[in-house]
């Protein structure tokens, strides 16, 4: 008779904030008042940003964009773990915890308006750049974390992917390298639920992205990702393990999406209103932390009106400084890869120049 393996049941989800903002004192990460507004205030900037965005993509200002709207928390608390020497590699949602992490906001506009340009990181800052291949920086993370291993250098590297990343082989290769010489990395995976319109239940059959991990050899925790404060201790605590040269985590943030996958589609064709509406109104990560924020006393009407004037005045100046700079040049999608162009790559670019010649968009150079 053969046997019927028994599954391990799911661990707990890890959650120090509950949805009305109540929290056990004793629990909580030692943070001062002013790193809490300071989270919050981000949170805030982050939402305002992507909507901006998202407006912006509709006048034709960015190129296609993804939204983050609902991961305000996973992106900003995780961020927020991070000494500003650690090493973050985004994918191309993460533009919350990026700006968190140094990145100028007219910088991140730059990149999706097409501005290869403008897109150089400034000194000190260590974001590394977007990457749209889903999960190619995975290996990037651990290879870079492995380097900081061989080079003794006391740092953690953060790497952020979705859960339709952990259907690639390339993050099964980066765990698997990770787990055998403990390297010094934080895979933190944003579980929105969806791949574009795959649903979480036709990616993977195993119950949790946090399980996987055991296969490698590697710890994991799966953590309320609306859930500013556990996300950070989650981070936080990975991420010294790191410093101590004991090796990778696997961190699963359990959130959701509300847009659409990126401002090219239609969200609507693939899921439900109610199942969108059940995440926005239920378990809003900035409602949540801003209730949490009341209950403790530190935060009111006034105060958030002065912030939303603040977080205005900051967006108009850096969409300003944006726009400032023209119009991108087409060209540039040739340049940065090669020193000389392969020759299909460069047939594709004269054809190129031939069928915009007079088409309206300026070619420099
Ligand atoms: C190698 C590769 N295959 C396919 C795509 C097309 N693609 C873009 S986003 C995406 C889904 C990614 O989902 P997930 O990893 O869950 O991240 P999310 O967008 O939800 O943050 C796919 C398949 C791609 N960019 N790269």
């Amino acid at each position: 008779m053969s046997k019927v393996l028994a599954r391990k049941p799911a661990g707990p989800v890890f959650n120090l904030v509950d949805a009305d903002g109540t929290a056990d004192p004793q629990l909580l990460p030692p943070l001062t008042e002013r790193q809490y507004i300071e989270m919050y205030r981000w949170m805030k900037i982050s939402r305002e940003f992507d909507r901006r965005a998202v407006m912006m993509q509709r006048k034709g200002q960015l190129g296609t964009y993804p939204s983050l709207e609902g991961q305000e928390a996973a992106q900003i608390g995780s961020a927020f773990a991070l000494r500003k020497e650690d090493m973050m590699f985004p994918t191309y949602r993460e533009n919350g915890a990026a700006m968190v992490h140094g990145l100028p906001i007219r910088q991140i506009l730059h990149y999706w308006n097409g501005r290869a340009d403008h897109f150089v990181k400034p000194e000190g800052v260590n974001v590394f750049p977007v990457a749209v291949p889903i999960a190619t920086q995975v290996l990037h993370a651990v290879g870079y974390a492995m380097a900081d291993k061989f080079k003794r250098q006391n740092r953690a590297t953060l790497v952020y992917f979705g859960d339709g990343a952990t259907s690639k082989g390339d993050f099964h290769e980066g765990m698997n390298f990770a787990g055998v010489f403990r390297v010094p990395v934080v895979l933190f995976c944003q579980n929105n639920q969806y791949a574009i319109s795959v649903p979480y239940h036709r990616q993977t059959a195993s119950e949790t992205i946090a399980e996987k991990a055991d296969a490698y050899g590697v710890e994991s925790i799966r953590v309320d990702g609306n859930d500013v404060l556990a996300v950070y201790q989650a981070t936080k605590n990975a991420v010294y393990k790191a410093y101590l040269g004991e090796g990778p985590t696997l961190i699963e943030a359990v959130t959701y999406r509300y847009n659409s996958h990126t401002t090219a589609d239609d969200h609507t064709r693939y899921r439900s209103s109610t199942e969108v509406e059940k995440w926005r109104t239920g378990r809003d990560p900035i409602l949540r932390f801003r209730r949490f924020l009341e209950r403790q006393g530190l935060w009111n009407e006034n105060q958030e009106n002065l912030l939303a004037h603040e977080i205005q005045t900051l967006l108009d100046e850096e969409i300003k400084q944006m726009k400032q700079c023209g119009p991108s040049n087409p060209l540039h999608m040739f340049e940065y890869s090669y020193q000389d162009l392969p020759l299909k790559v460069e047939e594709q670019r004269n054809e190129f120049i031939a069928r915009r010649k007079g088409g309206g968009i300026e070619c420099r150079k």
